[in-house]
């Protein structure tokens, strides 16, 4: 048997916008691995400058979801976590990592909560305490600049930022757990933007750069860390599969200024996934 690679992709389901399963999912098949995905709520629309979204949360369904593939015996090869509402839910997503793929799939956490040095609205102020707990128990973390500070007690800067600042960071984040950190937002200058890699096993620091284009578009977290996980999966080493991440969210960011669309409504990163696939499946 030569099965596909298998992810669990754990987020919620924002119905409208572009962001977190409705992302994860495209991206990750497109790269030929397979997405099952875990729903932690649904909503109308994502939270991000849009009012008036419903909400259902579905904490309760994940054990039941969990338990049942326990009982199908299948192998799953990561598990990929990203917006996570409740401190209970932190709770037994760190429990889920110990069943899923008989606790033997790479985890990958996006500790989603966080940017522009400020946290969500929908987290209360010691949610990043609660994250930092998960953070401790993945194989890979990828927070942006915002998320990295909350964690470790510090204060947010604004950038540009120097080269010693950020590789202290990145080894400070390593230290939460995870060996290989992905840190997002990175900059040493205002014309370009990107991020920055750590490897500890190796000691190899990466940096992957692109043009900056101004604005918040909304969802670009999710969209970077989709097509991470799926280049990596593919097999590419994590400099490069982030530098692939980059590339790929960059240009989604492009088609949606050049479109002029509403920039919470998500990016256009439906029209580059042929590409993607193309670069990702060799
Ligand atoms: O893109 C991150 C995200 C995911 N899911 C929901 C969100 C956000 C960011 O605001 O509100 C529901």
């Amino acid at each position: 048997m030569n099965r596909q690679k298998r992810v669990a992709a754990i987020h919620d389901i924002s119905c409208f916008g572009r962001c977190s399963l409705t992302v994860a999912l495209p991206i990750i098949s497109a790269a030929g691995i397979e997405c099952s995905v875990i729903p932690t709520a649904l909503l109308s629309t994502h939270t991000g400058g849009i009012d008036g979204y419903t909400f259902l949360d579905l904490t309760d369904e994940i054990m039941p979801i969990v338990r049942h593939w326990q009982s199908l015996n299948l192998g799953f090869d990561a598990v990929y976590t990203g917006y996570l509402g409740s401190f209970k839910q932190l709770d037994i997503v760190s429990q889920v990592f110990e069943l899923i793929g008989q606790g033997k799939a790479l985890k990958i956490v996006d500790p989603v909560m966080a940017d522009n040095g400020v946290l969500y609205k929908s987290f209360p102020e010691n949610f990043p305490e609660g994250m930092r707990g998960l953070c401790s128990k993945a194989d890979i973390i990828i927070p942006n600049i915002t998320e990295a500070v909350l964690m470790l007690n510090e204060p947010y800067m604004e950038g540009p930022y120097s080269v010693t600042y950020i590789e202290s960071l990145l080894k400070k984040l390593s230290e939460i757990g995870a060996g290989k950190v992905v840190l997002t937002g990175v900059h040493f200058d205002q014309k370009q933007l990107g991020t920055a890699t750590y490897d500890r096993d190796t000691g190899k620091i990466g940096y992957s750069f692109a043009e900056w284009i101004e604005g918040y578009y909304h969802g670009t977290g999710d969209v970077f860390g989709s097509a991470f996980v799926a280049a990596y999966l593919k097999g590419f080493p994590l400099d490069e599969a982030s530098a692939e991440a980059v590339r790929y969210t960059v240009g989604s960011i492009a088609r949606t200024k050049a479109a002029g669309t509403d920039i919470r409504f998500g990016v256009d990163f439906e029209s580059g996934l042929g590409e993607l696939a193309a670069r990702l499946v060799r």
